[in-house]
């Protein structure tokens, strides 16, 4: 979140409007309020089961401010068909793997368990499939020997910060087509089913 506000100034095609979490106590609404954005909470626990209240209640928040981009960003509870519906086409969530491998949960143990040698992030449309909307941008890292949980996350998170803004400024600009990073490396044959435009960037 912090990566993708302070991308946009200068001639980036969008500004932050509301920066909405569903944690009272998240670190990202304090550091939001020093770059001067607006915040607002939703806590989903009094909902408890009731998704679709849930995203009735984002949704209040969201329709005061009109946002034409939702960016999801460490978001953590899964979005009803109500929410997503509403902004269909708007949402977009970066993922710690290099999708369609490892949807869900615990992505950086499940790469290190398969002996992968290598991981990455994926930005990618929020629909009603669980990590399965549009790719619109994937950043690889190398999984070294040796290497926890904790030092791959930090390696894929670094990756993170610039796939996100690098997406979300060709996003606001009206361009899906998917971005590789490191620039010009397409995935491996078989990588990301329907996104062999890899050499189009
Ligand atoms: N909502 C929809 N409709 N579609 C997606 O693709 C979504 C989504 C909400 C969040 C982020 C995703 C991730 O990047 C995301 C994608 C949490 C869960 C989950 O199981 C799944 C995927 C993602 C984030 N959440 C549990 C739940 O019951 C709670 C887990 C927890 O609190 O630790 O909502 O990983």
């Amino acid at each position: 979140m912090v990566a993708l506000v302070r991308d946009m100034v200068g001639n980036h095609p969008a500004r932050p409007v509301l920066v909405l979490s569903n944690e009272p106590n998240a670190d990202g609404l304090k550091r939001a309020r020093e770059m001067d954005v607006e915040t607002a909470v939703v806590d989903h626990r009094p909902f408890r089961d009731d998704r679709a209240a849930f995203g009735c209640a984002l949704n209040e928040r969201l329709e005061a401010v009109r946002p034409d981009i939702i960016c999801l960003a460490g978001f953590m509870r899964i979005l009803a068909p109500g929410f997503t519906g509403r902004w269909s086409g708007r949402i977009l969530n970066i993922h710690p793997s290099l999708l369609p491998k490892y949807p869900g949960l615990d992505t950086h143990a499940r790469a290190i368990a398969a002996g992968d040698d290598e991981a990455g992030c994926t930005v990618h449309e929020v629909t009603d499939k669980l990590d399965s909307g549009p790719v619109l941008g994937q950043a690889r890292v190398p999984i070294n020997f040796g290497d926890t949980v904790d030092v791959l996350a930090a390696r894929v998170l670094t990756a993170e910060h610039q796939l996100y803004p690098a997406v979300l400024r060709r996003f606001a600009d009206g361009d899906r087509s998917p971005v590789y990073l490191p620039e010009g490396i397409a995935p491996k044959a078989g990588a990301a089913p329907g996104t062999g435009a890899g050499t189009m960037n």
